[in-house]
């Protein structure tokens, strides 16, 4: 009997591990003055409508690879939080460090800020799996991709 709960004891972490390991953290929180908010995968898909777009990937000692991007537009994502233009900035924070302050002006462009969950129709993967996501800030006006912010976690808006 105790041998079968220590079964069910190890099974039960095994999958846990196994389940946050999968995962990694899918969310993005976004601070507003005071307020944070926590937005979950579910949401972001929800929010998109799935728009994909070109874009050549440049990343250090390879050649330039043309792959599809799949993510929602930086305005629409922000729409449904309820923030439409009122703001000068938006900090973008990444799991490693990485920062990337970009302007209303840039952020409100048509058609260049997304935030991308998909590659070539695949999932990003977190950083522990080797991959630039789970999400990654593509700036489409940003041929070199300096501020092609992977892992992207945190936003400040001000
Ligand atoms: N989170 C995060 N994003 C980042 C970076 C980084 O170090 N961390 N480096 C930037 C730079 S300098 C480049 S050129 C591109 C591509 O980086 P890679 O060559 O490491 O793929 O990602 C950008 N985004
Ligand atoms: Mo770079």
């Amino acid at each position: 009997m105790r041998k079968i709960m220590a079964i069910i004891v190890f099974l039960s972490i095994a999958l846990g591990v196994f389940l946050f390991m999968g995962r990694g953290n899918s969310d993005i929180i976004v601070y507003i003055d005071d307020m944070q908010t926590v937005v979950e995968r579910e949401d972001i898909l929800a929010m998109s409508n799935g728009i994909s777009f070109p874009a050549v990937v440049r990343s250090s000692g390879s050649k330039p690879v043309e792959t599809e991007y799949t993510g929602v537009w930086i305005m629409d994502f922000l729409k449904h939080l309820g923030i439409e233009g009122d703001f000068d900035t938006i900090t973008f924070n990444a799991s490693d460090g990485y920062r990337v302050m970009l302007s209303g002006e840039e952020l409100k462009e048509p058609g260049n800020v997304y935030l991308a969950y998909m590659r070539d129709g695949e999932d990003l993967k977190s950083r522990e799996r080797g991959g630039n996501g789970p999400y990654q800030l593509v700036i489409r006006s940003d041929p070199f991709s300096q501020r092609w912010i992977k892992h992207v976690d945190e936003m400040r808006i001000d």
